[in-house]
């Protein structure tokens, strides 16, 4: 029996009483948070209030979605829990799919949704906006807890932090249904309730033996190669990161959201020479990245010939190990506290691999960056996307604090290769699951969690999953300025209806959209532009001014490839070639 008891008129004295309400913020604030993404209603309208009045910032959003992404991208780039709150049924589910995304990229985060009691529910009375929330949540997260009594939120909060951030990060689902923010309960019985995580992110270090057998492997490499991942930048162990890249002395490659641990214009950085560092190497040392389908699984034409490299592998994570391919020397541990055993245990004479290897890496390097450069100092209009994106690659060198981020397909590849980073954690993109419409959230994330210039590169279709999140850009006055690789359409701009009929094709969208005025709707600044130099002007006055900004910007219908550098993930068939002789021509 519960100590709680439900309050339905305030109490003459209420000074030595709490409620759900205040427990649930208490909590929140005993454990180091500050903010909260969310869209107000039924049950939890009270709770943003009230939050807010306690001194948490409160952001409203448009849409569930985006406040979920941008609570997941906070988790990326704080290393606390991003928390996003939804009213129940449907604006729980759509925050689910960023629950979801939270724990494909392995980024803690906290959905608090309001539900239905669960006397109404079980039963199946019919409820304003019933469903069983907590069942439905469970498969796409990492864990799922509810809270019942006003006593128990104490710990359901701790629980909650606790499953999000330690081990493997990941989404965690917290029902709050909503009689429970109405509970009331002595005071001080209430704050003896709260607990404090202790030590949430605990070191984890592998054995002597471990360290000792991934070091024979890497000495016994000829031609060593890094893959680093966004494990590695969200691990915040940069300086150990950067000792062991250079300590080791062998190249490596940073996966997308790692670009910047290091400076991308680091020598031992191949990007530039990915296809050969990926087929030649003879041994992969994997850190805090995943051989999954965005290293087409460590196999295949790119990755040379089978069974001829050997694969060391940091991960937090123990079953991560030989999920794709063996790893010989697997080091189960945090990236931190692993760098440090392996850096004690190499001492001060490691023998980094020969000039042979690594000069030839830094030539190919040398030679690509050299090929591309006249490419991006193009001032093409309508736009390609070197042109545009060279402009855009210069400023960020310029203004490397700037948070950069990226989605659409072209509009994602070619600003991905382009654009260096240079500082850790300064790039947001599309993650795990190549997902569009996490744009908005992301730069309103990265605007409030860093207080840095935000710059957010779109395609026009990514654009259009999240576009009315400007309204909440303009709103809080955040420093984000948005660049719409506008090219009409989803891969290009250039389709047409290939039954003859008079709808448009199934990829174009209306053409020469004014995405601009958009921003102009909600007092931003907005503007069109079609030159690389034009596009410089307007982003340097966005960044001077920290104005939210739209900048549209006219990209050719034609410069884009079929689904970006992924084209070959699409199925086709022999009979589909031969009654579409189109297809080919794309
Ligand atoms: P990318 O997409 O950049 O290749 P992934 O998301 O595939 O990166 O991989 C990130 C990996 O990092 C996950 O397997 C996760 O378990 C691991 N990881 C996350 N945090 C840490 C940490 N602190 N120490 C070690 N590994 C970590
Ligand atoms: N829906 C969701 C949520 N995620 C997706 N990845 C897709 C649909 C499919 N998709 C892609 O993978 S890229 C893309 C879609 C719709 C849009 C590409 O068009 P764009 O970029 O305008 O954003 P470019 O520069 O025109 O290629
Ligand atoms: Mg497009």
């Amino acid at each position: 029996m519960s100590a709680a008891v439900p309050s339905t008129e305030a109490t003459q004295d209420t000074e030595n009483l709490t409620d759900g309400f205040h427990l649930l913020i208490d909590a929140l604030k005993l454990n180091g948070v500050e903010t909260i993404y969310n869209v107000p209603g039924i049950p939890i309208t009270d709770l943003g209030r009230y939050a807010q009045a306690q001194g948490l910032r409160v952001l409203s959003f448009r849409h569930e979605q985006h406040a979920g992404y941008a609570a997941a991208a906070a988790g990326f780039l704080t290393k606390k829990p991003g928390i996003c709150m939804t009213v129940s049924a449907p604006g729980f589910l759509n925050g689910l799919t960023a629950l979801a995304h939270a724990t494909t990229n392995c980024w803690p985060m906290i959905l608090i949704s309001g539900s239905s009691e669960r006397e109404i529910v079980d039963l199946q009375r019919g409820d304003y906006e019933e469903m069983d929330q907590l069942a439905i949540a469970r498969p796409h997260c990492k864990a799922a807890y509810r809270i019942l009594h006003a006593e128990d939120i104490g710990l359901g909060v701790a629980r909650a932090i606790r499953a999000a951030l330690t081990g493997r990060p990941g989404g965690v689902y917290l029902d709050i249904p909503g009689q429970l923010l109405g509970q009331v309960m002595d005071a001080v019985e209430g704050q003896k309730s709260l607990i404090e995580v202790v030590d949430p992110n605990p070191e984890s270090v592998p054995s002597d033996e471990a360290i000792e057998r991934a070091l024979d492997v890497l000495k016994s490499a000829k031609k060593p190669l890094m893959i680093i991942g966004k494990g590695a930048a969200y691990a915040q162990a940069d300086d150990k990161v950067r000792e062991l890249v250079e300590t080791l002395g062998i190249p490596y490659l940073p996966m997308s959201m790692a670009k910047g641990l290091l400076p991308d214009t680091h020598p031992l950085c191949a990007s530039a020479a990915r296809s050969l560092v990926l087929k030649e190497s003879d041994c992969v040392f994997l850190v805090g990245a995943r051989l999954n389908w965005l290293l087409s699984h460590g196999q295949g034409k790119a990755w040379g010939e089978k069974g001829a490299k050997k694969f060391v592998q940091i991960d937090i994570e123990p079953t991560e190990m030989d999920s794709n391919q063996k790893i010989s020397a697997p080091l189960i541990g945090d990236i931190g506290s692993t760098a440090t055993a392996l850096l004690e245990a190499m001492g001060s004479n490691w023998q980094k691999p020969s000039e042979e290897w690594t000069g030839a890496v830094r030539s190919k390097v040398q030679g690509n960056i050299e090929k591309m450069a006249p490419r991006l100092r193009n001032n093409n209009s309508p736009m390609d996307y070197q042109g545009s994106l060279g402009v855009l690659k210069e400023i960020i060198a310029e203004n490397p604090d700037t948070v950069l981020v990226n989605e659409g397909a072209n509009a994602l590849d070619q600003a991905r290769s382009i654009i260096d980073i240079h500082k850790p954690r300064k790039r947001l993109d599309v993650g795990t699951w190549g997902i569009m419409g996490i744009g908005m959230g992301s730069a309103i994330a990265a605007a409030v969690e860093t207080g840095n210039q935000v710059l957010a590169i779109e395609g026009d279709s990514a654009f259009g999953f999240c576009g009315m999140e400007v309204e909440t850009i303009c709103r809080y006055n955040l420093p984000v300025c948005i660049v719409i690789m506008n090219n009409n359409g989803i891969y290009r701009g250039d389709g047409t209806n290939w039954s003859g009929g008079e709808d448009p094709s199934t990829t174009v969208f209306v053409k020469g959209s004014r995405y601009d005025l958009m921003m102009q709707a909600f007092g931003g600044e907005g503007v069109t532009v079609d030159s690389p130099d034009d596009l410089r002007q307007a982003v340097n006055k966005a960044f001077e001014t920290r104005k939210p900004t739209l900048i549209n910007a006219v990209i050719a219908e034609d410069a884009g490839k079929e689904s970006g550098n992924i084209g070959n993930l699409n199925p086709s068939s022999v009979v589909a070639q031969a009654r579409y002789p189109q297809a080919k021509k794309i």
